[in-house]
């Protein structure tokens, strides 16, 4: 079944020039980019965005990470396109992600991770509509 996530390139991946490699192994996957948009987040984006989070001890420095340079917010779509990037980005720690993926090859730390992914389709309509309009989207 065809289906949109989002996809972030964080500011790590940004600042290490990885946006090309990346973007490369969306379309390899056959995920495809049907809208994208770089931007600098503000702390009040990042906190909206991470509200989920509000209550963990890491959500000020998460925060303060997301603010720390521009990045890169893409909506991918393609068959089973959320479970497809979750797998593609591998684990949240890169130590423990398989070899191959995003945050293996790109990631630092379970903090410094280069990439975010949508985790099911409903944080995905929530996701996708915090930074697109319908309008915006293509395909
Ligand atoms: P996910 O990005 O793999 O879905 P989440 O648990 O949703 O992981 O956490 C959101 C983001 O918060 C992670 O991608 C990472 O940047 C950061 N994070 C998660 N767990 C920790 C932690 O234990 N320490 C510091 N940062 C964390
Ligand atoms: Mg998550």
């Amino acid at each position: 079944m065809s289906e949109r996530t989002l996809a972030i390139i964080k500011p790590d991946a940004v600042r290490k020039n990885a946006i090309g490699d990346i973007i490369a192994r969306y379309d390899k996957a056959g995920l495809k980019p049907v809208a994208i948009r770089m931007m600098q987040f503000s702390k009040a984006t990042a906190e909206g965005f991470y509200a989920v989070h509000k209550a963990r001890p890491f959500f000020d420095s998460l925060c303060t990470f997301m603010v720390s340079g521009p990045v890169v917010v893409l909506v991918l779509q393609g068959d089973n396109a959320i479970k497809k990037n979750r797998e593609l980005m591998g684990a949240t720690d890169p130590a423990k992600a398989e070899a191959g993926t995003i945050r293996k090859v790109h990631g630092a730390n379970i903090e410094f991770n280069a990439v975010h992914g949508s985790d099911s389709p409903e944080t995905a309509k929530f996701e996708i509509g915090y930074f697109f309009a319908e309008m915006d989207v293509v395909g």
